[in-house]
């Protein structure tokens, strides 16, 4: 009896918590109200040891690797679908606590009479419930929300669905727990016990039926709209941000690439030695992308500076010299041979034109960035004034950064792995006290310098070399060091002798190497081997590493049945 109750409690609960969401989320898209299953789940994520963050998403990126998933686009997605899920799994739950607690206080066989009205602590209790759920999701929801909407109307909405959803749980709970108490008379009748059980069946599918069909309208009805709101919202900001931004008209077409001319071209299959820039690898935090409207948008740079400044997007593009650099990023959770590594131009200010204007202070050591979703990191300035290129970057691709990628800007540092790189900064503090950055409190590596690493892109069994008497088969792929640069890329088939690649330069010292080996044919089934030395002669480590804490080493193979 008690599972019972605790079942249909649960089914209630995740029905009407579905029932919710599409509410909220249409009120989000309509109002710019907060969405609150979103703001709960990157809040949990905020707030969860970064051990048990990295595991979840360790396991989530081997899921989809394991389904043969693109990772970067599917990640998000599945990010979303568990924010909903596990806020209807948090309905469920509660409603199923809701009808066992409710049940436990109703003394067995106690049962009310048809016209017996309820007492005002059960009207109540829907209420609290409903208080009980809404009230810290109003907080967390206060906390993290990047809805553009006044507090106060947020607050007052989300503890009003709330109870309403309290509310709507206990008129559910009256109608399939509570049985009105049979007329004292009639008590005695087995025949009339019959038909009163009939009746009650058939009033409880009754119920069961309008409450199924109601909430699925809303679900479906306020999911629907929702989504057309959100697409045409989503237009509107591509067209404000069009505006706003400088466009080339086909991106990447009028850049020249310096090694043009090189004799060594990449092995059909190999991946664009410059990626178009909508397939450049993404990662952030929040279940969605930030969006900030550059028309707006000031840079605040203050602490320990002579001349705090706020700056705008102009004064990005105008006060300083621009400098364009082609520059591979990496994101420290790639696995050997992931594809979370991209090339494009970047194109910004040296980091050091702009301190200059602003002027440090005596003592002052550390940039401590900030950012529209919340991430923050440290640069040490030790290391900017060593490094000129180190720069606040606007442009990708000739083109104003894309909005997921930082807009309006990020900063670029050499050598380091993306997450010591803050996107979408919104301020920036000169300090003398060193904060660890997001990802660093999480316990990733502090320095995040990146790993030397190779990786068979293709044997390309289909682009044969016909040489003499000899067929060879082209192998290709890339290599990357950072900063420090290629010098030498090796192959090996089935265990055999390291042999020497071929190199193409490089669109710069800041980008991945593109290598090419022919291979002399021979039918089989082979393991193909791939490794390679960083410009200042360190070899790549062998030893195989994971991700975690400071990226992942080891030799990437590749196996063919030819
Ligand atoms: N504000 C902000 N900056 C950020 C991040 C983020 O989540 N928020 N992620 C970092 C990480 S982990 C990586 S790998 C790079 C990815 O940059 P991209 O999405 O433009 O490729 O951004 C970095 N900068
Ligand atoms: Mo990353």
């Amino acid at each position: 009896m008690k599972l019972r109750i605790m079942a249909w409690g649960a089914l209630m609960g995740g029905l009407l918590m579905a029932a919710l969401t599409a509410v909220l989320y249409l009120a989000n898209q309509l109002l710019g109200l907060p969405f609150v299953p979103y703001d709960l789940f990157n809040w949990v994520t905020r707030i969860l040891p970064g051990d048990l963050v990295t595991f979840g998403i360790d396991a989530m990126i081997d899921t989809m690797l394991f389904l043969g998933l693109d990772v970067a686009d599917t990640a998000k997605t599945a990010e979303r679908a568990s924010a909903i899920l596990q806020f209807i799994a948090i309905g469920a739950v509660v409603g199923a606590v809701y009808f066992v607690t409710m049940a436990a206080h109703r003394s067995p066989g106690e049962r009310r009479s048809p016209g017996e009205r309820r007492s005002p602590g059960e009207r109540t209790a829907g209420l609290v419930v409903g208080a009980l759920v809404g009230l810290p999701l109003m907080g967390i929801s206060l906390a993290i929300t990047t809805a553009d909407r006044l507090p106060m109307l947020s607050l007052v909405w989300i503890l009003s669905v709330f109870l309403v959803w309290g509310g709507a749980l206990n008129l559910a709970y009256g109608r399939l727990v509570m049985i009105p108490k049979p007329e004292a008379a009639a008590e005695s009748s087995a025949a009339d016990g019959a038909d009163r059980s009939a009746v009650i069946r058939r009033d409880r599918r009754q119920f069961l039926i309008q409450l199924g069909a109601s909430t699925a309208v809303i679900t479906v009805a306020g999911a629907g709209l929702g989504t057309v709101l959100a697409r045409r919202e989503a237009r509107r900001r591509e067209e404000e941000l069009a505006d706003a931004m400088t466009h080339n008209a086909e991106p990447g077409a009028d850049i020249s690439f310096p090694n043009a001319n090189d004799p060594v071209v990449p092995v059909p299959g190999t991946r664009p030695e410059y990626t178009p820039v909508k397939d450049h690898y993404k990662v952030f935090l929040q279940t969605e992308p930030t969006y900030i409207n550059g028309a707006d948008w000031l840079l605040p740079i203050t602490g320990l500076v002579i001349q705090p400044l706020m700056l705008t997007v102009e004064d990005f593009r105008q006060r300083w010299p621009s400098v364009d650099q082609y520059v591979t990023l990496s994101c420290i959770s790639g696995r050997i041979g992931t594809t979370l590594i991209s090339t494009t131009q970047w194109t910004g200010v040296s980091v050091q034109d702009v301190l200059a204007d602003v002027g440090l202070q005596e003592g002052a050591r550390y940039l401590h960035i900030t950012c529209g979703d919340g991430f923050y990191e440290t640069v040490d300035l030790d290391l900017i004034m060593a490094d000129r290129r180190i720069m606040f970057c606007y442009a990708w691709d000739g083109n104003d950064l894309p909005k997921d990628h930082g807009y309006p800007l990020r900063i670029w540092i050499p050598d380091r792995y993306g997450m010591k790189q803050p996107k979408w900064i919104t301020g920036i503090e000169v300090t003398d006290v060193y904060t660890e950055g997001y990802w660093v409190e999480r316990n990733w590596d502090e320095v995040a310098q990146v790993r030397t690493t190779s990786v068979i892109d293709t044997v390309a069994i289909d682009h044969m070399i016909q040489d003499g008497s000899q067929r060879r088969v082209p192998i290709g792929g890339i290599a990357f060091a950072g900063a420090r640069g290629i010098s030498r890329v090796q192959v090996r088939v089935n265990g055999g002798e390291w042999q020497d690649a071929q190199l193409r330069s490089p669109l710069s010292e800041t980008t991945w190497v593109i290598w090419r080996y022919e291979w002399p044919f021979a039918e089989g089934h082979h393991l193909f081997e791939v490794r390679c030395t960083a410009g200042d002669g360190m070899p790549q480590s062998e030893e195989k590493r994971d991700n975690r804490p400071s990226g992942a080493t080891g030799i990437h193979s590749h196996e063919a049945d030819l």
